[in-house]
Formats: structure tokens, C-alpha cells, sequence
């Protein structure tokens, strides 16, 4: 499948309760849920290769990798963690994250793009699942 454009979201589940399983205090937390409600996501592919931006106001985050290779990124609530992302369904990218320092609820996120287009990425953290969809721009 391809990943590649420019994302807008369309709906999004459940990232407050990500965030606050994730230990992430209240006020810190609303200022991320009004933020993370309007990010613009550029997607570029190369075969099995991706490059993800995710932009809002007040964090940005850009990782590149290439799926069946671990690499570092950092989870939602900012910590350094390893990644290691395969094809779920020829459509579908599947990531388990594992922290490089300290403890924390287990985490990994999939993106999938479906036959009628949209993008949408999942993230979990322990029990707490949210569920963002995005359309093409
Ligand atoms: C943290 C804690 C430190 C202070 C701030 C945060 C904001 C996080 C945001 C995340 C957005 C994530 C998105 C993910 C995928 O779609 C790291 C929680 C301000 C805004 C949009
Ligand atoms: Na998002």
C-alpha cells in the first residue's frame, strides 16, 4: 500500500485517556489533547521505506524508517524508545515500541491505509487503545 501524502484528521478516539495512562499530568495534558487536535501528518514512501512527520503547535515529531528494521523513536508522551515495525497485511504496519530507560505501560501503534483511502493509526499504551483516522488533503 502507500502511505504517502499529506494526512488531515478526521476523527480521533481516546488520546486523552492515552495520554493519561501514559502518567501524563493534567494541565500538560490538555495543552497536548488541544494541540494533537489539529495535526497536519506528511507521509513519504519508498518501497518499505517511510518517512512520518507529525506537526502540531507545540511538538513535532519526524521519524524514518524502514519496516522489518528497529529504530529509535519516542513515544507519544516523549520517551526514548526502540521501534520495531512489520507489514501487518500488505496494508497495514504493525509497531511494538519498547522503552530504552525506565518503566512505563507497554506501547506500539499500527497505521493502516484502507481500500476506501483513509489512514488510520492506532496507539495503545497498556489496556488504553485511541483511534485516529485521517483522509488525504
Ligand atoms: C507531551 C508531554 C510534554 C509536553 C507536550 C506533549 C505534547 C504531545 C503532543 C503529541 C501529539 C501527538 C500526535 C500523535 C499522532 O498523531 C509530549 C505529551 C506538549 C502534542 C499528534
Ligand atoms: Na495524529
Amino acid at each position: 500500500a502507500d502511505f504517502s501524502g499529506m494526512w488531515k484528521m478526521k476523527t480521533s478516539e481516546n488520546f486523552e485517556e492515552l495520554l493519561k495512562a501514559l502518567g501524563v499530568n493534567v494541565f500538560v495534558r490538555k495543552i497536548a489533547v488541544a494541540a494533537a487536535s489539529r495535526p497536519a501528518v506528511e507521509i513519504t514512501q519508498q518501497g518499505e521505506s517511510l518517512s512520518i512527520q507529525t506537526s502540531t503547535s507545540v511538538r513535532t515529531t519526524h521519524v524514518s524508517f524502514t519496516v522489518g528494521q528497529s529504530f529509535n523513536e519516542t513515544t507519544v508522551d516523549g520517551r526514548l524508545c526502540t521501534s520495531t515495525p512489520r507489514w501487518e497485511t500488505d496494508s497495514k504496519i504493525s509497531c511494538e515500541q519498547i522503552l530504552q530507560k525506565g518503566e512505563g505501560p507497554k506501547t506500539a501503534w499500527t497505521r493502516e491505509v484502507t481500500n476506501d483511502g483513509e489512514l488510520i493509526l492506532i496507539m495503545s499504551a497498556g489496556d488504553v487503545v485511541c483511534t485516529r483516522v485521517y483522509q488525504r488533503e
